[in-house]
C-alpha cells in the first residue's frame, strides 16, 4: 500500500530526480501500458455566471474576466459535439457546467438526456457539474455517465485562501456520494496558485487517502487568467511540476494521471518527463473549457514523435496486467 503519511511523502520529493523518476517508473509499468495516453474531450455545456468565488476560475461571477457567459446547451449540440471529438480520437467525453451544485429540474433533465445521448456513441461520460447529492449522482450513473470529476484543488489548510464559497468537507462529500453511486471518481488538483510544495504534497496525501483510491486524478497548472486574483501567479518551475506528477503516480499507482490545464505553456520535452514520471492522460483540443489547449494535430504529432499511441474507449490502461 503506497504511503500518505507526509514525512514519507516529502521524502519521496527530496530524491534526486533520477531516482524519484525510476520509482514512478516502475509503479507505472506494473499498472499500465507506457506507451499509451487517454485521450478525453472537454466540452463546457453552460458557461459563466458561477456562483462560487473559486480565485482561479474565469467563470466566476465574482471577477470580471470578460468572459462571455453561455446558458446550458442543447442535448443534440452537446451529442453533435462528442460525435466530432470521437472522430477526433478522443474516447472520453466530459461535459463541464459552472454550476456550485446540481439543482433538480429541467436543466439537469436535459444533461442527463445529454449523457444518454454521449454514451449511445460508445464513448466514455464524464460530468463535472459541481456538488451533487447521492440521488443525483445515481440518477447520473443511470444515464449511463461512467466518472465523475470534483477536485480537491489544493490541501486543507490553502483551500481557504483559495475558495470561501464552500469547504474541503463539501467537496469530500461530493466524491463520497459519486462512489456510492457507483461512477468512478475524478478528482485531483491545481499547481501554481501561490501554495507551498508541502500544500501540493498534502493534496497528494489527500487523494491518496480516499478509498478506494480516484480512478483518475487531474493535475492542472494554473492558466492564470486575467480578471482573476491569481492572474499574476508565477508558474511552477517546469522540475517541480514534474516531481509531482512522480509523486501521484506513486500514491495512485492505479489511476489514470491527467496532464490537464497548462499545456500550452509547456515545452514538448516538458510534456514528455510528465509521461515518463507516470502521466497516462491529456484533454484533447484546443480549448479547455474557457482556456485554450494544444491543437489537436499539435498533440498527435507530440504522441508520434515521442512513439506513445492513443487507448480506445473502455480499454483501461491496466488491462492485461498486473492490476
Ligand atoms: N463547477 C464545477 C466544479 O468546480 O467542480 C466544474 C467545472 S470547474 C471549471 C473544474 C475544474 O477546473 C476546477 O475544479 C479546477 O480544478 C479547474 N480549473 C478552473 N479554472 C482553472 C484555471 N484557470 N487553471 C487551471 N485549472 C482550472
Ligand atoms: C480538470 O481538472 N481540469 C479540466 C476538467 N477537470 C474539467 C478543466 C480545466 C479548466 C481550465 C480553465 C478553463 O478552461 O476554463
Ligand atoms: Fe464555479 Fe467550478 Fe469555476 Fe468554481 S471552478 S467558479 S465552481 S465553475
Amino acid at each position: 500500500m503506497p504511503t500518505h503519511d507526509l514525512n514519507e511523502i516529502r521524502a519521496l520529493y527530496e530524491l534526486p530526480l533520477p531516482e524519484l523518476i525510476f520509482r514512478a517508473q516502475e509503479t507505472h509499468r506494473r499498472h499500465h501500458d507506457p506507451a499509451a495516453v487517454q485521450l478525453c474531450t472537454l466540452q463546457s455545456v453552460k458557461t459563466g455566471r458561477c456562483q462560487e468565488d473559486c480565485k482561479y476560475c474565469p467563470q466566476s461571477s465574482h471577477y470580471d474576466t470578460g468572459l462571455e457567459s453561455v446558458p446550458l446547451m442543447d442535448t443534440a449540440a452537446v451529442v453533435a459535439a462528442a460525435r466530432v471529438a470521437r472522430e477526433g480520437g478522443a474516447s472520453r467525453f466530459c461535459m463541464g457546467a459552472a454550476w456550485r451544485e446540481v439543482r433538480d429540474g429541467a436543466q439537469f433533465d436535459s444533461v442527463l438526456e445529454a449523457v444518454r445521448g454521449v454514451s449511445d456513441l460508445g464513448m466514455e461520460v464524464c460530468c463535472t457539474l459541481g456538488m451533487v447529492n447521492g440521488a443525483q449522482a445515481s440518477r447520473l450513473r443511470e444515464a449511463g455517465c461512467n466518472v465523475y470529476n470534483h477536485n480537491l484543488d489544493t490541501s486543507r489548510e490553502y483551500y481557504p485562501s483559495i475558495i470561501t464559497t464552500r469547504t474541503y468537507d463539501d467537496r469530500l462529500a461530493t466524491l463520497a456520494a459519486v462512489r456510492e453511486a457507483g461512477l468512478e471518481v475524478c478528482s485531483g488538483g491545481i499547481v501554481g496558485m501561490g501554495e507551498t510544495v508541502d500544500d501540493r504534497l498534502k493534496l497528494l496525501g489527500e487523494l491518496a487517502a480516499i478509498e478506494p483510491q480516484p480512478d483518475s486524478v487531474p493535475i492542472n497548472a494554473l492558466v492564470p487568467v486575467p480578471g482573476t486574483p491569481l492572474e499574476g501567479c508565477a508558474p511552477v518551475a517546469p522540475i517541480e511540476f514534474v516531481r509531482i506528477i512522480a509523486i501521484a503516480r506513486i500514491l495512485l499507482p492505479k489511476a489514470m494521471v491527467r496532464l490537464s490545464a497548462g499545456r500550452t505553456a509547456m515545452s514538448d520535452e516538458m510534456q514528455a518527463l510528465c509521461f515518463i514520471a507516470g502521466a497516462n492522460s491529456i484533454f484533447l483540443g484546443d480549448k479547455l473549457l474557457t482556456t485554450p489547449n494544444p491543437e489537436r494535430n499539435e498533440d498527435m504529432g507530440l504522441l508520434e514523435r515521442l512513439g506513445m499511441h492513443p487507448l480506445a474507449a473502455h480499454a483501461h490502461a491496466h488491462a492485461g496486467r498486473e492490476s
